[in-house]
């Protein structure tokens, strides 16, 4: 365990077993008695974090976003590939989770025919690590999610941005940052695809995806469990945040890397999935600059990531 607070990392090394503590991320990263390392400190450090664990040779689970800026994942993407070897995953939990991954299913077998819509919501109860420093932070901390997910989906690269739009709903948020975004997205297919991503949204937290395809739609993250009826009302439970909502899909996504990393097979999602979702953002913040549509401009996809979309 590694925690600048060490403190934090005593308690939950004791919690877990963990026999060793590090004050600093690059230590544990060069241990030799460490094979495998799982980043979950705040985003600014992924990076520099994961760029420790290649140069270790070392498997590396990295919580979204992969880095800060593209650029940087790029960076990652660069020496992955000069090393040979897929050794990096991505925390894009929402691949793990068996509606999402029952929804993938059901568009792959044709059952709405051909997908022409990802109509997509994304709320949370509010701006979550503070108050946002930026667009770019909103986008690169939570719409991240909604572009990965349009990409695994839809077995497509996004192509262009066509629009995006926004509004400060919380007086905390400094005005012209946007805690409400309405992104709308060309994919390389020529379907579309619409997201609500909605920071301040009160009342719960919510993640979904209608997809419009030319014989039918097929919804996923509509509410569901338990309905009550008391207290002359009818109800259902709405989860609180993320951690509630992907429960599982956090435990199997870490079972998916533990498994990967015993069985040397190449983790996914993967980093080029990382570098991809950070050019998405940045040019939904470019939008925002310049109000003017974003085509987006992917260099090859290297071999190594032959699986990229799936
Ligand atoms: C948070 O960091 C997550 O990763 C959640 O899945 C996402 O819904 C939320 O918007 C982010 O702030």
């Amino acid at each position: 365990m590694a925690d600048v607070d060490r403190g934090r990392a005593e308690g939950l090394a004791a919690a877990l077993g963990a026999g060793r503590i590090y004050q600093e991320g690059r230590e544990l990263a060069q241990d030799t008695k460490v094979d495998a390392v799982v980043v979950t400190s705040p985003d600014p450090t992924h990076a520099e974090y994961v760029l420790a664990c290649l140069d270790a040779g070392k498997p590396v689970f990295c919580e979204k976003p992969l880095a800060m800026n593209s650029q940087e994942a790029w960076s990652i993407v660069q020496r992955e590939v000069r090393i040979g070897r897929r050794l990096v995953q991505v925390g894009f939990q929402r691949r793990y989770d068996s509606e999402f991954q029952e929804l993938r299913r059901a568009i792959g077998k044709g059952e709405v025919g051909k997908p022409i819509l990802y109509r997509a919501w994304h709320r949370n109860v509010r701006t979550s690590h503070g108050v946002p420093e930026s667009n770019e932070t909103v986008l690169i901390n939570s719409a991240i999610h909604d572009f990965d997910e349009i990409r695994w989906l839809s077995g497509h690269e996004i192509a262009v941005v066509h629009s995006v739009v926004g509004q400060t709903v919380d007086h905390s948020v400094p005005k012209g940052i946007f805690d409400l975004q309405l992104i709308q997205l060309g994919l390389e297919d020529g379907s579309l695809a619409f997201i609500e991503l909605n920071l301040s949204a009160a009342y719960g937290y919510e993640v979904g995806v209608e997809v419009i395809g030319d014989r039918g739609t097929v919804t996923a993250g509509l509410p569901g469990g338990l309905l009550y009826r008391r207290e002359e009302r009818i109800g259902q439970r709405v989860p609180r945040d993320w951690l509630e909502r992907f429960d599982a899909a956090y435990t199997a996504e870490m079972a998916a890397w533990l498994h990967a990393v015993r069985e040397g097979k190449p983790p996914w999602p993967h980093a080029w999935d990382g570098y991809v979702s950070l050019v998405v953002a940045e040019a939904c913040a470019e939008y925002l600059r310049t109000g003017r549509s974003v085509r987006m401009g992917l260099p090859p996809r290297p071999d190594l990531y032959a699986d990229a979309v799936t």
